[in-house]
């Protein structure tokens, strides 16, 4: 039986920025990871972060090559009606921002300060259940190149995704799921194109919804709304290119431009919410607990905003004896996550085509563009939730 104080399943950004944190502050902690560590360091997800997980980057001492790569994002150019709105967040929200790092590299940077210190951390190594949540002493039981093996710990933090195995750990009698799942999916898509402009931009277009954004100064992020039942086979590249400028090009802006398509993967669209976020000594963080449509880029951040405040509520009871930052977790999360999915599902509803919609509901996304990005008020509320609502940490 291996011990320690805070047992950690999942090394996605969630699971190690907390074994990160705690670290800092004297808490040991073991990681325990299904898949094999080159699929943990490869995997291509999000880009875009917040001002607040970039500053939080910063204070957990992993800013510097962040500083040196991430692109920092000014704006975003909303195109609708054969016109670019460009919304400036810097001006809308009083100086804040976002940056492009992408995820892979938020990764390495935490998995490299993990490993020069010395954590234990299993690889390739499946958490099978969960036992003692209700107790003092819970127990992780995992395979470890094929043997079974047992975790003592403290706390356990649920940091293994939306198809984790620590959500099924509560009873089904203490748990509410909130769940919509969206009619259409996202091509994603990735170039070897410089971008046509540095701000992100969205395509809001009869069509379907398109995204550009800079990935690298010579790489772009593309996405498409697709049939969620759709098949990256069937998007030649001659159609992919065809339909992005057909949803993204408009009067007086460079069009997109073209380049050797490097990756193709469709992605489907859901908005779930799990309560509780706590059971007895279980805490659920990431997408564990809560999946955003990408539309708002807040997946990752809502990740690292749990992580803070899990991450404090544990420093709290270890180091002050204080229980009331545990207790408090699950609706100091949730408050901010139900923020968070409104905005995300808002921005969803606003900017896709939704199968059979009428010319009414267009006029009324139309509107919502038009308010949004025409007005002072408008812009304000979208710059100050897409940079990123503040931590209660
Ligand atoms: P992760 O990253 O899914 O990590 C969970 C880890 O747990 C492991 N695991 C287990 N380990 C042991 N035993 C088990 N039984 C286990 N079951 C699972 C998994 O192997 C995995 O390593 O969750 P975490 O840490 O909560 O992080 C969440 C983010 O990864 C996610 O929210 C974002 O990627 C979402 N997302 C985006 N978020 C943003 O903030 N900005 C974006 O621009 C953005 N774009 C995206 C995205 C997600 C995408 N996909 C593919 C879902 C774009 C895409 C296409």
């Amino acid at each position: 039986m291996i011990r320690t104080q805070v047992g950690i399943i999942g090394a996605g950004p969630a699971g190690f920025m907390l074994s990160h944190l705690l670290h800092l502050e004297g808490i040991e902690s073991v990681i325990i990871e299904r898949s094999q560590k080159d699929h943990v360091r490869s995997r291509l997800r999000a880009g875009v972060l917040e001002q607040g997980t970039v500053e939080m980057m910063r204070e957990v001492g992993l800013g510097e090559r962040m500083d040196r790569l991430a692109l920092e994002q000014h704006a975003l150019d909303f195109r609708f009606n054969n016109r670019s709105h460009r919304l400036d967040f810097h001006e809308a929200s009083g100086g804040r921002s976002a940056w492009v790092y992408p995820q892979y590299e938020v990764v390495a940077d935490l998995m490299q300060a993990r490993e020069e210190a010395g954590a234990q951390i299993f690889y390739d190594a499946p958490v099978t259940h969960i036992e003692g949540l209700e107790g003092s002493r819970p127990t992780i039981h995992f395979e470890s190149e094929g043997q079974p093996l047992e975790l003592s710990c403290d706390f356990v933090a649920g940091c293994d995704g939306f198809r984790g195995i620590s959500r099924s750990a509560i009873p089904d009698d203490k748990l509410r799921l909130y769940d919509r799942v969206y009619p259409f999916g996202w091509l994603g898509i990735l170039a070897d194109a410089p971008p046509a402009i540095q701000d992100i931009t969205w395509g809001c277009h009869p069509d379907g919804f398109a995204m550009m954004s800079i990935r690298t100064p010579e790489v772009t992020r593309l996405y498409l709304q697709c049939d969620p039942d759709d098949s990256p086979d069937n998007w030649s590249d001659d159609r992919i290119w065809a339909a992005l400028h057909k949803r993204l090009d408009v009067d007086g802006q460079p069009p997109i431009n073209e380049g050797r398509i490097t990756q193709k993967a469709i992605t489907a669209m859901r908005s779930f919410i799990c309560e509780p976020m706590r059971f007895g000594r279980l805490f659920l963080a990431g997408d564990a607990a809560h999946i955003v449509p990408p539309t708002g880029a807040k997946g990752l951040n809502a990740a690292m905003a749990d992580i803070k405040v899990l991450g404090r509520s544990l420093v709290e009871h270890y180091k002050r004896h204080d229980q009331r930052w545990l207790d408090g977790y699950a609706d100091t999360c949730l408050e901010r996550m139900w923020l968070v999915q409104r905005f995300s599902a808002g921005l969803c509803t606003m900017v896709h085509q939704f199968p059979g919609q009428s010319a009414f509901e267009r006029g009324m996304q139309l509107a919502d563009l038009n308010y949004m990005t025409g007005t002072r008020e408008g812009r304000a509320v979208f710059a100050h939730n897409f940079t990123g609502l503040p931590v209660q940490a």
